[in-house]
């Protein structure tokens, strides 16, 4: 076979492959919905209902960031550690960040306004 002939046949088999892995994670990875503002409230919901327990494991985070003074942080407090800004304090609009949860007590909050806008969830 010539070497002309194997590329092409190469990219296909990447190409199948790219699109079976988008095809299944699209399928098997929960959805949890974040939103942060306008005013001084977070929230994470899964399904329409307030997150408060879930299991171990990969999830889709979509925030919806609503205000240019609040951001959505999320952080691990007990098992291992782990803090991040899902969105940053002058971002607006909508993000989407994958992340695997661990077993632990959760908490999200917006960093600048932690004392009052903030929500714990227990992963198991
Ligand atoms: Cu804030």
């Amino acid at each position: 076979m010539s070497r002309r002939f194997l590329v092409p046949l190469a990219g296909v088999a990447a190409a199948l492959a790219v699109a079976g892995t988008a095809f299944s994670q699209a399928r098997s990875v929960p959805k949890l919905v974040g939103t942060v503002g306008p005013g001084y409230t977070i929230k994470l919901t899964k399904a329409g209902v307030k997150v408060r327990s879930l299991k171990a494991g990969t999830y889709k985070f979509v925030i919806s960031d609503k205000s240019s003074f609040h951001n959505f942080t999320l952080e691990q407090e007990t098992g291992a550690k782990f803090e991040k800004h899902l969105t940053g304090t002058s971002f607006t609009g909508p993000k989407t960040v994958t992340l695997t949860l661990k077993r632990g007590k959760w908490k999200y909050y917006c960093s600048v306004h932690e004392p009052t806008m903030f929500g714990f969830f227990t992963v198991k």
